[in-house]
């Protein structure tokens, strides 16, 4: 079996102290089976003292070795906050108002990319697989084809990707998406990504993919593919089931929503179709309870802070408006929650609203589904622009920028009889159960393996003037 190199930005606490997100979650089954590399950021931006980028701090574990690179503050700001979470995040995530192109930090960015690969080239092996995860790092294949490297290199994108113009209204939008060309393997969460990207490649590079999702770039066979991210099924039931105490506020029909405080989760426009959903509905009145757990996030970029004012004013709003001595309508937590504790709220709740406004997938929505009691399920109610709607039509589909439809569809979800809830929840589960996290990078391994390797001469059309 090959040895597997990922490269993302969150990597695995080497002491396996720090509770893991989603998509370390994700990689490390892989990196288990595989052994290897995973390259990431650590955790602290580096001290004078310490190694620049272009020496990798190296732990070596049992299964696989974790190699950190060490960012200073200005990298970090250009690289991280400024390009990544500030330009491409918020475009990608359909958000053009919020992008902040100012200053060099397209270039940061970019030299950030290359000196990861100049640090990684001496400990890449011919038939080592690269794997490079998301947004912050596009740019690493092609710095990597220009120093020589020829093993196969899969790209996978956790974010959706945008329409076409919205690309192109990105700084150094095309250099970006030449990027993605020097992989061997474009990976996205839904069909709906590959549609988009397939639509700019045609309009920005003048390059069509054909009917397998396969195009020629630089002398190679570039393929593109749909590889739905999901959780670990067993581990996320045992966890609910064990903590099925903790349950969320309003009783039998409490409604749960958990978010990382992001604009790109539509919590704003999810309040408000729980206020309509009062107003419509004051029989509910003193019972039906909205439980936001609102982990904080970026707190250091001013759109997140805004979006924190604004959720708290409307929470207020809410609760003044509809509240009394007995009862609050919505019970805001923003704070971490333990992940034990996410799994027993998200069994108790008997409606979840997972509401984004673009997510490339959304575990919350399988999470909700798995944790459920299957003989008295709740009810899923999904965005149509979560990538998690392509495989969990069951749930109740909603526009989550249309109040009226949040609202109608928390009034169904609550007043809904229990054999159309286990059907619904019947089909959902089977969905989430077909596709566990193994095979997510089980199939994309898989893919990047059945990929040609690259003999042709490298493209060099990825070397931005920086
Ligand atoms: C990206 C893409 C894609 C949330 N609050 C707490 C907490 N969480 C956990 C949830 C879930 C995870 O965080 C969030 O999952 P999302 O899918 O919403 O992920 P993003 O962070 O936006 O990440 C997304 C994902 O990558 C994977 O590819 O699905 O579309 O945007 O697991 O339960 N966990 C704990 N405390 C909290 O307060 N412990």
């Amino acid at each position: 079996m090959n040895r597997l190199i990922v490269i993302s930005h969150r990597a695995p606490d080497p002491a396996g102290l720090k509770d893991s997100g989603g998509m370390v979650v994700a990689l490390k089954n892989a990196m288990q089976v595989h052994k290897g590399i995973w390259v990431g950021c650590a955790p602290t931006t580096r001290e004078p003292d310490q190694p620049d980028i272009a020496q990798l701090d190296f732990f070596h574990g049992d299964a696989f070795d974790i190699a950190y690179y060490h960012l200073s503050e200005d990298e970090h700001a250009g690289f991280y906050t400024r390009y990544s979470n500030s330009v491409i995040w918020p475009a990608f995530h359909g958000r053009l108002d919020l992008i902040d192109p100012e200053g060099n930090s397209f270039a940061t960015y970019n030299n950030v990319a290359r000196k990861i690969a100049q640090a990684l080239r001496p400990h890449i092996r011919p038939d080592d697989l690269i794997w490079v995860q998301d947004y912050q790092l596009i740019p690493v294949a092609g710095h990597l084809r220009a120093l020589g490297v020829r093993n196969k290199m899969g790209f996978f994108l956790h974010i959706p990707f945008p329409a076409r113009d919205v690309i192109m209204a990105i700084p150094h939008s095309q250099i970006m998406l030449r990027g993605f060309c020097d992989y061997d393997l474009i990976g996205f969460q839904s069909k709906r990504d590959i549609e988009k990207f397939s639509i700019a490649l045609r309009s920005l590079l003048d390059v069509t993919p054909d009917s397998n999702n396969r195009f020629q770039r630089g002398g190679r066979t570039i393929q593109i593919g749909h590889f739905p991210i999901s959780i670990d099924v067993e581990e996320f039931s045992r966890f609910a089931h064990q903590n099925g105490n903790h349950c969320v506020e309003g009783g039998s029909k409490g409604i749960i929503a958990v978010d990382r405080l992001d604009y790109s989760k539509g919590l704003l426009q999810r309040l408000r179709g729980f206020r309509q959903f009062l107003a419509d509905h004051p029989e509910h009145y003193g019972q039906v309870t909205l439980t936001q757990i609102a982990q904080p996030t970026r707190e250091h970029i001013p759109a997140y802070r805004s979006l924190k004012t604004e959720v708290e004013q409307l929470v207020s709003a809410i609760n003044g408006q509809y509240g009394g001595v007995e009862w609050v309508p919505v019970h805001y937590v923003n704070k971490r929650v333990s992940r034990e504790r996410v799994a027993g709220l998200l069994r108790s709740g008997k409606g979840c609203l997972v509401t984004p406004l673009a997510d490339g997938m959304n575990l919350v929505a399988k999470e909700f589904v798995v944790a459920q009691d299957p003989a008295d399920p709740g009810v899923l109610i999904l965005s149509m622009f979560a990538g998690a709607s392509e495989e969990l039509s069951a749930a109740l589909l909603v526009n989550p920028y249309d109040t009226g439809s949040i609202a109608a569809a928390t009034e169904r979800a609550i007043s809904m009889p229990i054999e159309e809830r286990r059907a619904r929840h019947a089909d959902l589960l089977k969905a989430v159960q077909s596709n566990s996290i193994g095979d997510w990078s089980r199939n994309y391994l898989a893919a990047l393996q059945a990929q040609a390797i690259t003999t042709a001469p490298q493209p060099v059309e990825f070397r931005p003037k920086d």
